[in-house]
């Protein structure tokens, strides 16, 4: 890999690689990056761009999972989960999100649904980060139909992201054009309550719900090409307020899907860019790592895309 080393442990087929530089893999194409904070590391589930040929749109069949203790050597575990996984889909591993509540971790996916036309999110739950997973429900959590009042397009129930307060309710957002938030009940598997609307600027899709020093944040790809911007409010049910970009598209890519955690004391920005193409496809993505920081008054500054 890139400025580093890697080596493949034969008994589980996991493999380690030492990551000195942006992007952190380079042997394979990973888009829509999450990562989890469990238990003194940093899970990173990423989908895996196949796209075989130049411009031929996302070929997207399954999920991979990396893992760190420290952002700097990389585990690539051996398991995956399939977009196919969940019998009720047809494919299209786009974005994702996992998260973890009572001992048990749930991957809230977006698939193409095999019979309501258009992009559903469904539930995987495991007793481990790093699988196996199985479906959680045995039927799409938010399907297409749901939200025909808001928008009638297709693809609007994409991008899944996931948040437990300090309270312990747990919310869903998720949207392309219109995004969305509904309260989880504590199983996780099911809605508790209606689902909203949520209206910001310029919004596009992948939103990305955190919460730093008493104030949620909900970041966003807006426009196309996309870059991140973020909305900033002292509650979860808003109002949302605007507070601009954090980074702008670099690389070959239209979109650069992002998380944001804080790990050891320390806060990263997790995007893809296109980095490691040099066809001008915007379907073989890269997974980057970058630091961010906070201003005295809670805003977020501007990213500082490095190679590093
Ligand atoms: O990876 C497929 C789609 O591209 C995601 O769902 C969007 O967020 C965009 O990154």
């Amino acid at each position: 890999i890139c400025a580093g080393s890697f080596a493949t442990f034969a008994s589980n087929n996991d493999t380690t690689f030492v990551a000195s530089g942006n992007p952190i893999v380079n042997y394979k194409y990973l888009g829509d990056p999450a990562a989890m904070v469990y238990d003194g590391k940093v899970y990173i589930y990423a989908g895996h761009d196949e796209c075989p040929a130049p411009e031929q749109y996302y070929l997207m069949n399954e999920w991979c999972i990396l893992s760190t203790e420290d952002m700097h050597t990389f585990t690539e575990h051996a398991y995956t989960l399939k977009a196919t996984d969940f019998k009720w889909a047809k494919g299209e591993a786009w974005a994702s999100q996992v998260i973890e509540r009572n001992g048990k971790f749930y991957w809230y996916v977006t698939v193409e649904h095999a019979t309501i036309p258009g992009k559903s999110i469904g539930v995987a739950v495991s007793d481990s980060p790093i699988g196996p997973f199985k479906d959680a429900r045995g039927s799409a959590l938010i399907t297409n139909d749901m939200t025909t009042e808001y928008t009638s397009i297709r693809w609007d129930d994409i991008d899944p992201t996931v948040f437990i307060d300090d309270d312990g309710q747990a919310y869903l957002f998720w949207g392309n054009t219109q995004c969305y938030y509904a309260k989880l009940k504590e199983n996780m598997t099911e809605l508790d309550g209606p689902i909203m609307p949520i209206q910001l600027p310029r919004f596009t899709e992948a939103p990305w719900i955190h919460k730093h020093n008493g104030w949620y944040y909900l970041s966003f790809a807006s426009e196309f090409p996309e870059k991140i911007c973020y909305a900033m409010s002292r509650n979860i049910n808003g109002p949302w307020e605007y507070k601009g970009i954090l980074n702008e598209i670099a690389g070959n890519s239209n979109t650069n899907h992002q998380a944001i955690i804080e790990f050891k004391g320390k806060s990263y920005f997790i995007y893809h860019n296109g980095s490691i193409n040099t066809d001008g496809c915007g379907f073989r993505r890269a997974i980057c790592i970058d630091r961010l920081y906070y201003n005295e008054d809670g805003t977020i500054r501007r990213i500082q895309m490095t190679s590093e």
